[in-house]
């Protein structure tokens, strides 16, 4: 899979470097591309943002470096197989970002993810780029970030180790939280008995037992009760606890 991201912070992107991920680009599963937006100036001060028509606080970018910018990620990543990537822009104000679309985007062979910063990107942006390429809006949740940098590493590591070859163990993609729609059940290793400074803390003599079953039925159980005390919004679980499981509602 090959992804581009542009940012006038690139170095926001380094930790892509590190474990998983950047053993997947070693690895060649991986081909990362990052661009300086600044790269895209043809003014001295290589000036990416103006102040906004209309009044209002903060800063927009502005659409010249940023049609540039998008414009060189084609020309650079085109190929037969894949003529345009899939564009990604991080905000705020997008569809919510899910491990369902993680799996969706994981199917891809080309993202390009563009990083807003300040109020955001001058909306003849998004006119120029989806005459070119599927755009997409994404947002990580109900919160503000600075800017689409964190974001990006958030979903290029979604969306990485979901790639045949990244994560080791495949098994370990199948029973993880958001997949089944139940979060994960709580884990323990060795010791079975742990003297915390005078608090002895025993794992769940369940997981001791060898009774397989049991073992599983325990996990099922405790996946419900965490979704619904932690996610009471995601329906399998609110439905099982409320005893709905037997009735044929879903
Ligand atoms: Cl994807 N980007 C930004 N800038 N802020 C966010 C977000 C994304 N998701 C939540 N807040």
């Amino acid at each position: 899979m090959r992804l581009d991201v542009v940012s006038i912070f690139p170095g926001y992107l380094a930790p892509l470097d590190l474990s998983l991920i950047g053993k997947a680009r070693r690895d060649g599963l991986l081909d990362l591309h990052v661009h300086d937006l600044r790269d895209f100036t043809t003014d001295r001060h290589r000036t990416v943002d103006d102040s906004p028509f209309g009044g209002g606080a903060g800063m927009v970018m502005k659409p010249e470096p940023w049609a540039a910018a998008l414009d060189h990620v084609v020309q650079d990543g085109t190929t037969d197989d894949a003529p345009v990537p899939h564009l990604l822009v991080p905000g705020p104000g997008g569809v919510p970002f899910t491990q369902a679309m993680a799996h969706a985007l994981a199917a891809e062979p080309w993202l390009a993810f563009a990083c807003g910063r300040y109020e955001g990107l001058d909306e003849r942006v998004y006119d120029h780029a989806a005459e070119r390429m599927p755009l997409t809006v994404v947002s990580l949740g109900d919160y503000v970030l600075n800017g689409g940098e964190v974001a990006v590493l958030a979903m290029v590591e979604a969306v990485g180790r979901l790639l045949p070859g990244v994560v080791g163990n495949a098994e370990s993609l199948v029973e993880e939280s958001h997949e089944g729609g139940l979060l994960e059940y709580p884990v323990y290793t060795r010791p079975a008995s742990w003297d915390d400074s005078g608090t002895v803390r025993e794992v769940p003599p369940v997981l001791l037992s060898g009774d397989h079953a049991a073992i599983a039925a325990w996990r099922h159980e405790q996946r419900v009760a965490r979704t619904a005390a932690r996610r009471p919004d995601l329906a399998a679980a609110s439905a099982t606890v409320a005893g709905l499981d037997d009735l044929d509602v879903r």
